[in-house]
Formats: C-alpha cells, structure tokens, sequence
C-alpha cells in the first residue's frame, strides 16, 4: 500500500488554519517551454503571480452565484438566472442546489451563507416525498453532498467546533431509501427510485435498462457510509453492482452503456468514455484509493490498457491525442467524437499513477514506480493538452459540450496500431483546423472536467501551466457566463458567438464541482492534500478508509487476457 503524508486522519484543521493566515501568497512562474507566440500552450516569460487573489476572485464568483440563487430562488431544485426564478423538482423541493454547495462553503470558509443553507437542510429537507428520483443523481449529488459536508465538518475547526450529525443523519436517511433500487433480479440497480416508498424503478426509456456509469457510480458513497455506521449493507449492495457486471467478462476491460437490471448483461455494444460511460472507469480507481481494495486496481489498470489499445488516437493537423468512441464496440471503426466529459480522464490516469502523490514523491517509493506510469503520465499530459484545446480553439474561450476531431481515416480504423504516437505539435493553426464544433453541441454547461484534471495535474507534477490554463479559463467564464447585472452566472447556447447567446440555467455541479476545483487550484497544494482524500464524481469530499470491518466480498472470474 502506498505510503500516505498522514495516514491516521487524513485531517486538515492543521492545515486550514495555517491556510487561511497564507494571504498574498506568490508563487513564481518558471519558464515553460520555449516558442513563438503563437502556439497555444506558450505563454509569456513572466512573472509572479498572485495565486491567493486569483482564488479570492473564484470565491467572489462562487458568492455571486450563491447570492443569485438565494435572492430568486431559496430553496429550489433548478435556478434560472435569467429570468431570476426557481423551479422545484419535486412538490417540497429536495435541495439540489444548496446540499451540492455545503462542502464548497465549508472549503472556502463562507460562513454564512453556510449556516443558512444548514438551517434550510435542518428544517425543510424531507425525503418523505411521493417523487421519483435517478438513483445515480441522488447518490452522487444529495448523498455525496451530506457525506462530504459531515466529513469536512469534523475536520474544519472554523466550521465547526463540535460534531455536527445533521448531515449524517440526512444521509443514512437517504441512503436507507435508495437500497431500494439495488432490489432488482440482477443487482444492478434501478435507474430510479420512488423516494417514499424506496421502491426501485427502471428507466423509461432504453428498454428499462440502466446506464453503465450510473449503476457504477454509488460505491464510494456507500462505502464511506457503511465505514461511518458500521452497517454492511450499504457495503454488500454497492459492491454486488460491481461483480454482476465484472462476471460479464468484457474483453479489455471496456464496458457497453447500457445494463439491464433483471439480466445483469449488456444491452448494447457502444462502449465510449463520454455520457453513461464515463464514471464507471473513475470509480474503479477511486474504490482501489478510497478503501485500497486491490480488485479495482486490477480491473482500472485492465481498463486504461484497453482505452489505450482501443479508444485513443490522434487527429489529422497537430497529432493531438484524443479518447475516440466505439459505437459498434471493441473491432469497430472509432467514431472522432470526445464529449467534455471525458476530460476527467487525464486527472483520473495521474491519480491512478501516483495515489495522489507528486510524481517526486511517487518515485520515491521503494518497488513504485514503473516505465508504464512514465507512460500514464505521458498519455494523462497529453490528454489534458487536448481538454485544454476544446477550450482555447472556440471564440469565447469555453469549452463546447462535445468536440469532434479531424482525423486521418486510417486513424480510426480499428487495427490501427496505438500507443506510441508522434509529438503534438502546439501550432494554432494546426489546433483550429483538428477541433470541429457542430451547432448542436457548442452549448457550455459550466462543466468542470477539465478544471478537474487541470487541478489533479497541477497537484501531481506541480506544473505551473495547468493553473495558468485554469486562470485562462475562469477568465472566460468570467467575461462570458457573468450576466450583465452582475447578479450571477449562467450556462450558454454557443460558446462561437460573441456574445454568446446564454442558457438561463445555473447547474448546481457549478458550484459543487467547477468552481471548488478551480479554487482548490489556486490553493496552496497542502490544502486538502490529495492523497488523504477522495473526491466522488461531483467532487464531494471523503477520506481514505483504512479499516478491516468489511472485505471485498467477491473475486474476478479468472480469463486469458489478450
Ligand atoms: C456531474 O454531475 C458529475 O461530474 C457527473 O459524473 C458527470 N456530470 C456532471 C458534471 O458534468
């Protein structure tokens, strides 16, 4: 097991309190790489800059955003900017937004606003509703959200100076009801569930089955909350997820987006690391460092060697590397479509390579460190180049919902030979011609998978570039996503248009994810050090569980790997 900085706790008060008194701290920028001005990751010689106000102006968007919504919309599930009103997604409501936000107050010290959204979950939240909810959106954001906001508040002694079980109770609340939706034939669970009845209910749509990630995308939440009440249900249920689709045998470890939950097999034969695919791969390695599980190390490193084999390629100009999709699965010609939300992925391969270590330290390691993590490394810098680009090649500077990539048709075949591949090259010129945006994915929903990956990169090889990447960013949601009265930030309908026609919704993972990732960017890096946590899909906080209570319950099937 990998060696921790603070293996006991994985604490910060420590921390936080020597970081709060850590102002106008400046941190010098070295010289990146050499080149004309026109390549697009070079940026000037300068300078030093000051990364505690340019986490100050995070802050100030995240209290505009929150300010917004309180003023218009207390209390209710969607917020409309725009038009300055709410909407609930059930009768009472169930608090998306504010139970999405309780960790990032707490981690950006608003201490107010904190209390309020405290009282509103003491005192209104219910999940006595007759509502239907996706199990996966529930687990994920709400569950995550209230375990997150328990952990931190043990943890954070300007937040709390006692233990506070609100979030706890709320939680195991809440959990107690989505058990329901794992009591289908096979295990996989229900797409959804009525709330209080806690009967599960298959998806409407796609044949009653359930998307892979989202079947796959409850086990952290689960485990930290068996671990915190030493009940194993919560354990058992989550984990049978993970066998029935394992005992499926895919080949390379790539996984159709589509189970059913009566059959526990696949529906379909797309495999992709976009939309329905995507967390399933960050959860393996997330389980293997939340609980140091060794099968989910096994079947992330089966994985990531299969999207190497399989999925990434290059396109045409600039031989940017890009995660491809499979729609007619593993044999079949790769489609050159990367949606946003793959750009986890870099974040999620230097995590796996480390545990959330630098990569100094990482090599430090007695019997650690591998020619193949060189490689990780490598592809995770590679890919995060090109999550970058989706942003740095479009007019106003964000990122669409899904890019399309020029590339060589013999690129795409799927005999290809892949895995080593020629230098990207960083000319402009290059990089417009290979991003495609199509009209109908070039809305920006304020997503934060790339500020993911440029915060876990920035952590692992102290890289300088991907904060100023992340600033270049936060500028463009700044200059763009701001409404003209200043009185909050919404998603837009073309990220090619000056101005960009906007989208009258702020997404609640705004606040939960984007701007918590860009803030933890421009924090000190022993601020929440990431080798003592784990961050779930919506970035909500939990520790590293060392424990010996509860065990993998269940073992691979052996097979030949190719
Ligand atoms: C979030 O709810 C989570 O990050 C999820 O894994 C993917 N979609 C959104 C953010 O884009």
């Amino acid at each position: 097991m990998m060696a921790r900085r603070n293996p006991q706790s994985s604490g910060l008060s420590a921390r936080y309190t020597s970081v709060s008194g850590l102002f106008f701290l400046t941190v010098s920028l070295l010289f990146w790489r050499n080149g004309p001005q026109n390549r697009l990751d070079i940026y000037p010689l300068s300078t030093t800059v000051d990364w505690d106000a340019r986490r100050e102006e995070v802050k100030e968007a995240f209290i505009t955003s929150w300010d917004a919504y309180s003023k218009n919309a207390w209390g209710q599930d969607q917020f409309h900017p725009i038009s300055k009103i709410g909407s609930q997604m059930s009768p009472q409501g169930l608090g998306w937004i504010i139970v999405d936000s309780l960790d990032t107050m707490m981690i950006m010290n608003l201490t107010s606003q904190l209390s309020d959204a405290r009282k509103w979950v003491l005192r209104k939240l219910t999940y006595d509703q007759d509502q239907e909810v996706n199990t996966f959106e529930t687990t994920i954001r709400m569950l995550g959200g209230l375990l997150s906001a328990h952990y931190l508040s043990t943890q954070l002694p300007d937040i709390s100076s006692r233990r506070d079980y609100i979030y706890l109770n709320k939680s195991i609340d809440l959990a107690d009801r989505l058990l329901g939706a794992y009591e289908s034939r096979s295990g996989i669970p229900y797409a959804s569930i009525n709330l209080r009845t806690g009967a599960g209910i298959p998806s409407h749509f796609d044949g009653g089955s359930s998307s892979t990630a989202e079947a796959s995308t409850l086990q952290l939440e689960m485990k930290y909350l068996a671990h915190l009440t030493g009940k194993e249900i919560y354990w058992r249920k989550s984990e049978e997820v993970m066998r029935v689709l394992d005992d499926n045998g895919m080949q390379d470890g790539l996984l159709p987006i589509f189970v059913h939950p009566k059959t526990g097999k696949f529906t379909s034969s797309e495999i992709r690391l976009g939309s329905r695919g995507d967390s399933y791969y960050e959860y393996l390695i997330k389980q293997y460092l939340q609980t140091g599980e060794a099968i989910y190390l096994d079947m992330w490193s089966q994985a990531l060697a299969g999207i190497q084999k399989h999925m990434i390629t290059t396109s045409k100009h600039s031989k940017l590397q890009f995660v491809a999709e499979l729609p007619q699965g593993i044999g079949s010609v790769l489609s050159s479509k990367m949606d946003h939300l793959v750009c986890f992925l870099p974040g999620s391969i230097a995590l796996g390579a480390t545990g959330g270590l630098t990569v100094a330290e990482a090599r430090k390691l007695p019997n650690y460190w591998s020619a193949e993590k060189d490689q990780q490394m490598q592809l995770a810098k590679e890919l995060t180049k090109t999550c970058w680009g989706m942003y740095a090649v479009t007019k106003t500077g964000l990122a669409p919902e899904i890019a399309w990539f020029e590339a060589d048709q013999a690129a795409l075949q799927p005999m290809a030979s892949r895995g080593s591949f020629p230098s990207s090259s960083n000319s402009e010129t290059a990089w417009k011609k290979d991003y495609i945006v199509k009209p109908l994915d070039a809305h920006n929903l304020q997503r934060p998978e790339t500020v993911e990956s440029l915060f876990m990169m920035y952590r692992i090889t102290n890289d300088p570039i991907y904060r100023e990447w992340g600033w270049k960013i936060f500028k463009a949601f700044q200059k763009y996503g701001i409404l003209e009265d200043g009185q909050g930030y919404t998603s837009l309908n073309n990220v090619n248009e000056i101005p960009p026609p906007r989208r009258d919704n702020m997404e609640s993972f705004w606040l939960a994810e984007t701007l918590k990732y860009l803030y933890l960017l421009f924090s000190p890096t022993d601020f929440l050090p990431l080798d003592g946590i784990v961050f779930n899909t919506e970035a909500h906080i939990f520790p590293r569980i060392r424990q010996d209570r509860f065990q993998t319950g269940w073992k691979r099937i052996k097979r030949s790997r190719e």
